[in-house]
């Protein structure tokens, strides 16, 4: 549906398919360390924006039926100059062997419609109001996504009507956009205007995976398609990849259709869909993480004092900071790793050092890929695709979303990602301590 929709995706998706090939030809073995390349090849992960905390309770029950659960709470409001009014969670699966199967997460941004820095009291009000009166997820699709959920799934007719309910309710609507209310949202933020100026829902990208970004972005741009200027996220450089590197092309203009100020209606043009790609790498510990986001304050630091460019200044802090191998990422805790048994040992004792069993080839470690987002670069994302920047009244006082008042909106908990990837990690070494009938000290 999407590839229809959108043509420049299946571009993006034959490049990557292509940069892959090539990746694992001149790396081998090694280049599936992060994933099998039939994983990868089928990984993907898509963006929607909903309205309200109906429409989110909604969206979540869908993706539920798919074993698809939110994880982690991204605030966007704040983490870019541009007006971009929403909160988000993640809908993926959580544990390992539901990932290897069905690997995909849907960024998912909720406006905030209440929020006074960026709507005016009459603007909240009409907005909840034509928000109120729209319907993106029938209830047949709810009632068959409830049943999947409790039942575990359904009889092969009711798994295709299900499918067929949940394809529609994301794909893009030809009923008539209103000119004036949405040029009016666009000027506060363009994502406003693309959730609340519009009759449904629809998949914003659709983003593949690749084992090399840096030649994805070089053959994109080889074939005539102007990227965003820099790659957000990590730079490329010689130790491991770590969490998430994205880029993408700016949103194409597309034709739609409007009902002007006058009543008529006839075509214009919106510019919201893009074309994103990401590679992913190891996912980071706490530790990991106050690393890198000390990281990335002392690049944005050294950007500001000498005006150098970003990945260059960014590749130096690296090589300062962060250990070249994953030896050296589990060694000072930044990295999370499962482990497996390589080779059973002559005799062990009650108790054994993780550390030691590591040094003696009897276990191996195997990295966990980051699963999740950046907010900040999702902030980059989102405003490298805005047309202007907008406004926002910061003298204001926002509405104070957090992670728990979306768990309160869903009306189950949002997972905490450090918990999920630790608990992949705990279980690798109980399914050890069975094996080897010995308890495992890890510090
Ligand atoms: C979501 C932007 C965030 C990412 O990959 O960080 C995102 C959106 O544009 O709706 O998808
Ligand atoms: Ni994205």
């Amino acid at each position: 549906m999407y590839g229809t929709e959108v043509p420049a995706y299946t571009t993006l998706v034959e490049v990557s398919e292509e940069v892959n090939r090539d990746f694992l030809s001149r790396r081998g073995d090694d280049a599936e360390r992060l994933g099998s390349i039939d994983r990868v090849t089928a990984e993907r992960h898509g963006a929607i924006r909903v309205g309200s905390p109906t429409e989110l309770a909604q969206v979540a029950r869908v993706f539920a039926a798919f074993g698809m659960h939110p994880v982690g709470f991204y605030d966007l409001r704040d983490a870019s100059a541009a007006s971009v009014p929403v909160v988000s969670t993640a809908f993926r699966p959580i544990t390992g062997p539901e990932l290897a199967e069905n690997p995909f997460r849907v960024f998912t941004s909720m406006l905030t419609a209440d929020d006074p820095r960026f709507f005016t009291p009459d603007q909240q009000q009409r907005l909840q109001e034509f928000l109120a009166s729209r319907t993106l997820f029938p209830d047949g699709l709810l009632e068959l996504a409830d049943q999947a959920t409790r039942d575990g799934g359904l009889e092969d007719g009711d798994a295709e009507q299900l499918l067929t309910l949940a394809t529609a309710a994301f794909e893009l609507s030809d009923e008539p956009v209103d000119h004036s209310w949405y040029r009016e949202l666009e000027a506060v933020s363009a994502v406003a205007a693309d959730i609340g100026g519009v009759a449904t829902t629809h998949i914003n990208h659709l983003t593949p995976r690749v084992l090399d970004i840096d030649e994805l972005y070089r053959r994109m741009e080889a074939r005539g398609i102007t990227m965003i200027d820099e790659i957000q996220g990590p730079p490329a450089w010689e130790g491991p990849d770590v969490l998430l590197r994205q880029t993408s092309f700016r949103a194409l203009s597309e034709e739609r259709t409007f009902r002007f100020e006058d009543g008529t209606i006839g075509p214009g043009s919106l510019r919201v869909r893009f074309g994103e790609v990401e590679q992913r790498g190891i996912a980071l510990t706490p530790a990991g993480r106050e690393l890198y986001d000390q990281m990335l304050a002392e690049i944005d630091r050294r950007k500001a004092e000498t005006g150098g460019t970003r990945m260059t200044i960014a590749r130096a802090v690296w090589e300062e900071n962060l250990p070249n191998t994953e030896a050296g990422m589990l060694e000072r805790g930044l990295g999370y790793f499962t482990f497996d048994l390589a080779k059973h040992p002559a005799d062990i004792g009650d108790t054994v050092h993780l550390r030691d069993l590591l040094a003696d080839g009897i276990v191996t470690a195997t990295p966990i890929v980051y699963e999740d987002f950046l907010p900040r670069s999702a902030a980059g994302i989102f405003q490298s695709n805005l047309t202007g920047e907008g406004s926002k009244d910061t003298a204001q006082e926002g509405v104070d979303y957090k992670q728990e008042v979306l768990s309160t909106i869903i009306g189950t908990p949002i997972f905490d990602a450090y918990d999920l990837y630790q608990a992949q990690v705990d279980d690798s070494l109980s399914r050890l301590e069975n094996t080897l009938n010995t308890t495992i000290l890890t510090d």
